[in-house]
């Protein structure tokens, strides 16, 4: 961590917000629990029998072959948990609806971003990923074996993931807006035999070449053997002899069942790379049965899923947001799910709101990010579709911002909409902190409360507990079933990272405090933490108060070091697409800042920006902001930057 050993103590509170919304009794009449009282029993059971707990989920959410011996073990920071059992994720996510009136049911519902749909059925989908299987089985691949998959969000991605599970074969998926050196790395790091791609993907009107990028990757990886290709753009791409192999040339050979494989419970499932602040990615191992475990109940619980819904996550399976809640906790649950290939604004900035319409979709999960780009291109997108058929609307990835939050419930979620605030990371596998639709009263800005089986706790660096609702680090004390098991082929760096930063618990890497009402705010990651004046504050809560100014949509705020106060605050804003910029904007802003949290957070300086840098997957990359704000320049590893071209138009800025 980079400004590890500054932050001894907790960190200030400035978030203000004291806005209530109670669970929609419409909504509530059909909720699977029925107050806030049961939530509290079950959770209470939950942490003080963990095994009585999780043993019972099991039992009633997941199908094993074979019964477990143990229900959790916990060595060396390694959990295993029933062990002894078999079980396939496939089968769970495929077979076991077959049986039922949800056969014929539409598990997927794509639309490609040219606009072509398809729809494919549980029981197609069982054809379609025994053949996929087969084919994996013919090219050599067997249980513990590896395979990349770097596609484009097509079905095709989907189908390969449920067919490496239903044999056993460990999936690691790259997404596809990676450049070939991470896919190279990625593949190196976890030793793949076959890598899934396609020729390419559509994304804003263009194609993206991803079998060249593909092949750029496998100049320097040795152990791939098979590279399998997806049609999908239909362009010439090099096909090279002996190793590659069209996926439609060799699945029509292939019979169209294939038994899902009986696996040890710790078996692992994926491998999947996450970017740490420093050092090379972290390869995330994730397990069989406590991942299911993990994704299916937090799916059935605070996505409420019913055979109506048509629920819509738009994550790329890439993320861990996308394996957990667009492939396996839904599949596993027999939901519909809908997936769409492209650019949210393309042709039109109404892409999403129109595709919301014509598909009647019921639920949907989105990230901050997206939210906030659509605030800045105005209402007139949202308000022109008919979005009634939305019941549940649920956001993940950065904190979000009350004005964002306000926003998606009245423009998007017409004030009947439940809003679920979920937080939870790639090492946890599944939803750790998040409303409870239809009983967890909520507040803008805040996760509120535990899922079942989760103890957080908020604390000072030395592991003692921060006082009040002073903010601290948030922590797990104690693992659960879907945690990541280590970070693959380096077990120390995993133990290290999480578990020794503070000693005997899980270490998350955010900032928190809990309210009086015992409501979870998280503040951002401990790193994106400002020192003013010895006053510790989390960016996210000036950025909060940032963005309530009528002209600005986003915000980022750094710190620098600053001779008085220990450090200045830089922010870095964009405006709404209405705004022209004038001569007493700087100053409005700031006084706007000052009146909402105090003269501690006046902005020492305010720079207008066409775009904030971000991860691929929408997180705002406050490291590089703070490294040009601080020397002026640009120099860090940026690989993981969505667009350089914001990088580019950052600099010219500071020339000015
Ligand atoms: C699922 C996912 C994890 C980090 C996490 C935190 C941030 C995610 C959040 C949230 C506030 C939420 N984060 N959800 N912060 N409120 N509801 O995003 O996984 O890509 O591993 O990122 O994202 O900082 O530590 P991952």
């Amino acid at each position: 961590m980079s400004n590890k050993g500054s932050l001894e103590v907790s960190i200030d509170s400035v978030l203000h917000e004291n806005r209530k919304f109670h669970p929609n009794k419409e909504f509530a009449k059909n909720y699977i629990l029925k107050d806030l009282n049961v939530y509290k029993k079950l959770y209470q059971s939950s942490i003080k029998n963990p095994k009585a707990f999780w043993e019972k989920m099991a039992i009633q959410n997941i199908v094993f072959f074979k019964k477990w011996r143990t229900v959790f073990k916990w060595k060396d920071y390694k959990a295993e948990w029933f062990t002894g059992g078999t079980l396939n994720v496939s089968f769970n996510c495929i077979d076991r609806h077959l049986i039922t009136e949800r056969k014929n049911k539409a598990a997927l519902i794509w639309e490609g971003e040219p606009g072509e749909t398809r729809t494919i059925t549980y029981q197609q989908l069982y054809s379609e990923v025994s053949r996929c299987a087969n084919m994996l089985k013919s090219l050599g691949l067997k249980a513990g074996d590896k395979a990349a998959i770097y596609m484009p969000l097509i079905p095709e991605a989907v189908i390969a993931m449920l067919a490496c599970a239903r044999i056993g074969v460990v999936h690691t998926v790259v997404f596809g807006g990676f450049s070939s050196n991470s896919l190279r790395d990625r593949i190196q790091d976890s030793n793949c035999k076959l890598l899934i791609t396609a020729d390419g993907g559509f994304r804003k009107g263009t194609s993206v070449k991803m079998k060249d990028m593909a092949d750029e990757a496998c100049k320097e990886t040795p152990t791939i053997k098979n590279v399998v290709v997806v049609k999908r753009t239909g362009e010439k791409v090099n096909m090279k002899l002996g190793r590659d192999v069209w996926w439609h040339e060799l699945i029509v050979n292939e019979s169209n069942q294939c038994e899902a494989i009986p696996l040890p419970s710790e078996h692992p499932l994926f491998i999947l790379y996450t970017s740490g602040t420093t050092g090379k990615p972290k390869g995330l191992l994730h397990t069989t049965a406590g991942y299911l475990l993990g994704t299916t109940v937090t799916t059935k619980y605070l996505f409420d899923i019913k055979d109506t819904d048509i629920y819509w996550c738009t994550a790329d399976v890439g993320w861990i947001t996308g394996h957990s809640y667009v492939v396996y906790g839904l599949l596993s649950n027999g939901a519909t799910v809908f997936m769409y290939e492209g650019a949210p604004t393309y042709p039109e900035a109404d892409r999403f709101w129109k595709m919301i319409a014509a598909h009647r979709i019921t639920i949907l999960y989105t990230a901050p990010t997206a939210i906030r780009s659509f605030i800045r291109l105005g209402n007139e997108g949202p308000l022109k579709h008919d979005l009634s058929s939305l019941r549940l609307l649920g956001t993940v990835g950065e904190p979000i911002n009350p004005e964002a939050w306000i926003w998606y419930h009245e423009v998007i979620g017409k004030k009947k909409c439940p809003i679920i605030d979920t937080w939870w990371q790639t090492e946890t596998g599944a939803i750790m902190i998040s409303p409870f639709p239809g009983i967890t009263s909520t507040k803008p800005g805040s996760a509120t409360l535990p899922f079942f089986g989760v103890e957080p706790a908020i604390l000072n660096k030395d592991g003692t507990p921060a006082k009040g609702t002073k903010g601290g680090y948030l922590c797990i004390k104690k693992p659960w079933p879907h945690m990541a098991r280590t970070i693959y082929g380096d077990h120390e760096r995993f133990k290290k990272t999480y578990w020794k930063e503070i000693d005997g618990v899980y270490f998350t890497g955010d900032g928190a405090h809990q309210d009086r009402d015992g409501y979870y705010w998280i503040m951002g990651r401990v790193d994106d933490v400002i020192n003013v004046s010895g006053h510790r504050l989390g960016t996210m809560e000036i950025e909060s108060a940032a963005v309530q100014h009528p002209s600005i949509a986003e915000c980022a705020v750094v710190g620098r070091p600053d001779p008085i106060r220990g450090q200045g605050i830089v922010a870095f804003v964009t405006l709404k697409k209405s705004v022209a910029v004038n001569e007493g904007l700087k100053d409005d802003i700031s006084k706007f800042i000052t009146h909402e949290i105090g003269n501690l957070a006046r902005p020492d300086e305010i720079r207008f920006t066409e775009a904030l840098p971000k991860t691929r997957s929408g997180k705002i990359m406050r490291r590089l902001l703070r490294e040009l704000a601080t020397t002026g320049t640009i120099k860090g590893d940026t690989t993981t930057l969505e667009d350089f071209s914001v990088l580019e138009k950052l600099r010219e800025k500071d020339e000015e």
